[in-house]
């Protein structure tokens, strides 16, 4: 659909407009009662969010590319229907292939309490079946207000069970890495990618201070993103999912990244909202679930 059209079926007057953005991709700004936000249609990601008289509580790299096959790095890619490596080892792309496809708007709606809410979808074809061979209702229901709340919803819609695991892999910005710490985690065990895969439990809050990358689970519905650097608290606040990943590239891993600038690792934490490691989700015929975050300063 051109910007035209979608402007014609789905623009909120003062709430929702549609522009061509980097690399010609559709974006979408959203303006509602507590916060604004930008959307990119393809991908379906949502790159920022700003509280009304706050800053970015997302990172968006200056590096990303914006272009059809690569995904963005920074925002909420939303890694389905795998999380990670192809867990069947056939070479299919990481984080599976939502997040390199175009989305389509379904609804827009400006809410009562002057949220805004944005639905989009994500269609199943012969190009998805030839990938991962399922039958599947994806949609992403995305309020904007003075927080954020993401829903990713997938319905089986063929005739066998299929299995996932996903992640709302979200990219937090920060004031400086050192002076960041997460809080919630305490007690949890976690797959410490960074050690092999051991388990390991964590004691206290997280604090990192070199490449980090850690399924955790059994997480509570509530973790907070202590960011020193620049005096606020992030709160993450999920349901539908029992894990939680923690990753930050470190210097070494970000230099090697074309996407990422060198030193943007002190910038950045992702605290991802998941169905990843040993919690997967099996959907038979019908089945839906929902996978949801809520970002908000607290
Ligand atoms: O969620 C952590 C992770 O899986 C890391 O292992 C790291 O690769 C990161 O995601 C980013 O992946 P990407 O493919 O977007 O560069």
């Amino acid at each position: 659909m051109t910007i035209a059209d979608l402007t014609r079926r789905f623009a909120i007057d003062g709430g929702l407009s549609f522009r061509s953005g980097p690399g010609d991709l559709t974006m979408i700004d959203v303006t509602a009662d507590g916060g604004r936000a930008t959307i990119s249609l393809y991908a379906g990601q949502v790159l920022s969010f700003v509280p009304d008289g706050k800053t970015d509580l997302l990172f968006l790299s200056e590096q990303a590319y914006y272009a059809t096959g690569k995904a963005i790095k920074g925002g909420i890619p939303v890694c389905w229907p795998w999380f990670g490596p192809d867990p069947d080892g056939l070479g299919r792309p990481g984080h599976g292939f939502a997040r390199t496809r175009p989305w389509d708007v379904m609804e827009t709606r400006k809410l009562a309490d002057g949220r805004v809410m944005v639905i989009l979808g994500l269609a199943c074809d012969a190009e998805t079946r030839a990938i991962w061979p399922h039958s599947f209702v994806l949609a992403q229901e995305i309020v904007v207000g003075d927080g954020l709340e993401v829903a990713l919803i997938t319905r089986n819609s063929g005739q066998t069970n299929f299995t996932l695991s996903q992640a709302l892999h979200t990219y937090f910005r920060v004031g400086d890495i050192e002076r960041t710490r997460i809080r919630g985690l305490d007690g949890c065990a976690y797959i410490d990618k960074m050690a092999g895969g051991t388990v390991k439990t964590q004691s206290g809050p997280v604090d990192i201070s070199s490449e980090a990358d850690r399924i955790y689970t059994g997480t509570p519905a509530v973790l907070s993103i202590e960011d020193d650097g620049q005096d606020r608290r992030i709160l993450v606040e999920s349901k539908g999912s029992g894990s939680a990943v923690v990753w930050n590239p470190w210097q070494d891993t970000a230099k090697a990244m074309a996407d990422l600038a060198c030193d943007d690792y002190r910038r950045m934490i992702c605290v991802e909202t998941t169905n990843a490691g040993p919690d997967l989700i099996t959907l038979p015929p019908g089945a839906v679930h929902r996978l949801e975050c809520r970002i908000r300063l607290g």
